[in-house]
């Protein structure tokens, strides 16, 4: 029976760079999930008997939500919900489900890289019927929704048994669970060339690839060591656990750190990978080489011909604005487009819906294609193996190879996480306020050629996004940008990038943070990260 609940709004539901994110217990007030999953409906037009698919990451409290968005899209009107067994689907596996069935859309439970548990982060996200996150025309439309929601509807009706694959009725509502690993694979085996890497295994490359207890682990065990013969254990942490076995599921260097440790180790494998909580993300080591995920995008796009869903060559390339200019140098030299859009997936689906691009990607460890709208942690992870079983040389000679042809982008991201948002948010106001005084400054050797706030045009539909970030752009190409995070849920994070270009192929084997080390003490001086933040260094580097 289709009830009718009254509401009263809450001030705090707007999305931010991914949908939704809070702590568990803020989730759990009265009202507060069914406030905003009803507000998605309300803003949504069209969708009456269509399809919705609906999953999760598996984390603490992923189960319940589920149950209650399946009983407000049959409240609502939706015909069919197709949901991953058990509530679960990684974020590019969902955008893939979405495609592949020309859904309406889907709602995807995730807070992707953050801590999970009763007292961790939980994430509610709407994603169109390109497979992609909503663009801010509806993210606004949503916000605006929770500030006036004043009713909900919900369907009165027992838990739908998420274990059971098959149909069964929810009221009006169809529900379809199905095995959250086959489309995805599917997927894979057209764009990859299975054979090639299977072949690379079977000579003995080896590899370590962390699930982190997250999503990825099913997906990961199903492709690698099942249908392409890596050893047994290749895949580590592999069962996805609700509250991540008490881990960070970010795959950075300091939460994987054993996993670089590995790969610097003398046991190193070829190979090591992780991805995060959603399995959007990807952190590729080779033996003795981190490869930073900027220079993993600039690389997969001047490779990515080798794999055979990318024979053809690719239309373009696009990259969030803090992420390093690697990718700018690969797409001159294949004469492709290049696009610098603000930070998060969503600046990227009108893009590839275009055809403008076929490779995007982020300096924060995400890269995808135009096979999903997400990006794709596995599928980076698949693609750098079709590469090196095509090259047949080492991730090493590979990264140092693409940097003799093209230069190095020194590039480093400094984050002072769950900082007072007033000394924050005061940061990048007295920044924004100097930005006139700060062009063409000098600060020893280094002198400030343009200073500004990112502002993205979308050359498709025509919207504009202000206020993405401040850029301070130097003479010899360096730069620092200045942003505040979207997607934490305690306090505020001050996130710092840091870029330096290096034509000369005799310094391109310095330390990262060395060859950095007056741009970062220049970022904090400029700024006064310490005064507004009370912080004398970032709490992680990457
Ligand atoms: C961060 C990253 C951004 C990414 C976003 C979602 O956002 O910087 O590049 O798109 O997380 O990633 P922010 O606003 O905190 O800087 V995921 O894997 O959390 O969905
Ligand atoms: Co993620």
């Amino acid at each position: 029976m289709r009830q009718t609940i009254e509401t009263r709004p809450f001030a705090d539901q707007q999305p931010g760079t991914s949908g939704l994110r809070k702590k568990v217990p803020h989730f759990r007030q009265p009202h507060y999930v069914e406030n905003f999953v009803q507000s998605i409906f309300d803003s949504l037009e069209g969708f009456e008997g269509k399809t919705l698919v609906v999953g999760g990451d598996g984390r603490y409290f992923n189960a319940e939500t589920i149950q209650t968005v399946l009983k407000m899209a049959a409240a609502a009107g939706f015909g069919r919900a197709v949901v991953g067994r058990g509530g679960v689907l990684s974020t590019p596996a969902a955008s893939a489900l979405i495609r592949a069935l020309g859904a309406f859309g889907g709602i995807v439970l995730s807070a992707s890289h953050n801590p999970g548990g009763p007292d961790g982060d939980f994430g509610v996200k709407y994603n169109v019927g390109n497979g992609g996150p909503a663009p801010e025309k509806i993210t606004d439309a949503i916000a605006a929704r929770t500030k006036t929601i004043a009713r909900y509807h919900i369907w009165q009706a027992p838990d739908v048994d998420l274990a059971r694959l098959g149909e069964t009725a929810l009221g009006p509502l169809t529900v379809e669970i199905v095995d959250p690993v086959t489309n995805y694979q599917r997927l894979m085996e057209q764009l990859f060339d299975f054979a090639a890497i299977r072949a690379l295994f079977a000579g003995g490359f080896t590899m370590r690839f962390d699930a982190m207890s997250a999503v990825t682990g099913p997906y990961a065990k199903a492709i690698l060591e099942g249908a392409l013969g890596a050893a047994p254990g290749t895949v580590i942490n592999a069962e996805p656990l609700p509250d991540f076995g008490g881990h960070h599921p970010d795959p950075n260097l300091v939460h994987a750190r054993h996993l670089y440790d590995l790969a610097m180790s003398k046991n190193a494998p070829d190979l090591c990978a992780a991805s995060d909580g959603d399995g959007d993300r990807n952190l590729v080591i080779g033996r003795d080489m981190f490869v930073t995920p900027s220079d993993s995008l600039a690389i997969l796009a001047a490779n990515a011909h080798v794999a055979p869903g990318y024979a053809k060559g690719i239309a373009g390339v696009a990259r969030s604005m803090p992420t390093s200019a690697a990718a700018d140098r690969v797409a001159a030299k294949l004469g492709v487009g290049c696009y610098e859009t603000p930070t998060g997936w969503k600046f990227f689906g009108n893009l590839l819906d275009a055809g403008l691009v076929t490779i995007c990607g982020e300096e924060s460890a995400g890269t995808g294609s135009s096979h999903v709208r997400e990006k794709d942690g596995l599928w980076a992870v698949l693609l750098w193996l079709n590469i090196l079983a095509v090259r047949r040389q080492s991730v090493a000679d590979i990264v140092r190879e693409h940097w003799a042809t093209y230069g190095r982008n020194f590039y480093s991201r400094h984050d002072y996480e769950e900082v007072d948002a007033a000394g924050a948010n005061a940061l990048m106001t007295a920044l924004r306020e100097r930005l006139p005084q700060l062009k063409n400054q000098r600060f020893g050797a280094l002198t400030i050629r343009e200073a500004d706030d990112f502002a993205y045009h979308d050359p498709v539909d025509g919207s504009d996004s202000k206020k993405q970030g401040v850029r301070l752009m130097f003479e010899d190409g360096s730069r620092i940008v200045y942003r505040l995070s979207g997607t934490g849920t305690a306090g505020a994070t001050l996130r710092i990038y840091i870029e330096r270009y290096e034509p000369d192929a005799a310094r391109h084997a310095i330390d990262t943070q060395a060859a950095l080390a007056d741009l970062v003490a220049l970022s904090r001086d400029i700024a006064g990260v310490e005064r507004h933040t009370g912080r004398a260094a970032p709490s992680v580097v990457t």
